[in-house]
């Protein structure tokens, strides 16, 4: 692994929250390990292995009954250690992958059956080499067949660049990290306003209220900074966010959260048992395994 890259936290603490039955934690990935499963040559870090036993076992030990497992850019288009990690977890798993534009439908349907129901456009620039949009539509049309959706992960000030493009994505949209906001500009900026309108305006955009540990600038472990984004998001939309704990969280440079402590967030961002069960349960079940 990189010099600077921190591993998980290796034992975190048991959160006082209790996640309602069959919560899933919808933002999570697998590393590795990389003498089974390569890391990808155009990779632009390179992580500790995060195995999915590990994550079955975290996955368990926080009270979540599922896992919704994102393919990392580390893995680049090589979803084997995703697949792997679906096949192993059979119904508790789905996952988003990373394809080119010539992946074949028969490629695709074998996907599929593993368990996958999405793809990744990732559009930080840290994490990738930028990709033309028409090869991103090529991918959505083929994907769109399959009834898979397109999750995105953008930071905050390109969202007005690709606000076009993503109007012209014919499927289900869930923005990663509520998009990113920078949370010292506060949730009536026009950055995150243009994030809330966006989502207003368009009923097939989701949000992944995930996250407060990379966006929090306060440090670690009350996040109370990001707090006011994500409720806002949760209130306005209670039936189109999704939670996750991004575990093992790459390129974390500030520190390590402890997922218990993540855990322990949700009920300062989804103050109600309803809300809770829309955010954990309702709304990954109908998206995920509908
Ligand atoms: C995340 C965030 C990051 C990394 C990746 O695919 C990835 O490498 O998503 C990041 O560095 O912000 O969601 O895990």
């Amino acid at each position: 692994m990189d010099a600077d890259f921190l591993p998980f936290h290796p034992n975190p603490s048991k959160p006082a929250f209790v996640p309602p039955a069959g919560a899933v934690d919808a933002h999570c990935h697998v590393f590795g390990p990389a003498d089974t499963f390569p890391y990808a040559p155009e990779r632009k870090y390179t992580p500790c292995d995060a195995p999915k036993e590990k994550l079955f076992e975290l996955r368990d030990f926080l009270g979540f009954d599922r896992n919704v497992i994102v393919q990392a850019t580390c893995h680049g288009k090589d979803n084997r250690a995703l697949v792997d990690a679906l096949k192993a977890a059979g119904d508790k798993a789905r996952g988003i992958a990373s394809v080119g534009m010539d992946i074949s439908m028969d490629e695709l349907k074998e996907m599929d059956e593993a368990g996958v129901r999405g793809v990744r456009f990732n559009f930080v620039k840290r994490l990738v080499d930028s990709t033309p949009k028409e090869v991103f539509l090529t991918i959505a049309d083929k994907i769109a067949q399959l009834g898979w959706h397109i999750v995105v992960y953008f930071e905050a000030q390109d969202l007005e660049e690709l606000l076009p493009f993503l109007k012209q994505l014919p499927t289900t949209i869930v923005v990663d990290h509520m998009g990113r906001p920078d949370v010292t500009k506060g949730v009536d900026h026009p950055d995150f306003r243009r994030f809330v309108d966006l989502m207003a305006d368009n009923t097939n955009v989701w949000s992944k209220v995930s996250c407060p540990e990379r966006l929090s600038v306060e440090g670690p472990h009350a996040y109370s900074d990001v707090i006011p984004f994500a409720r806002t998001l949760v209130e306005t939309f209670p039936d189109r966010v999704l939670w996750g704990t991004d575990w093992p969280h790459p390129n974390m440079k500030s520190h390590m959260p402890d997922d218990g402590k993540l855990v322990d967030f949700i009920p300062h961002i989804a103050v109600t048992a309803e809300a809770q069960q829309k955010l954990l349960v309702d709304n990954p079940m109908r998206l995920y395994w509908g």
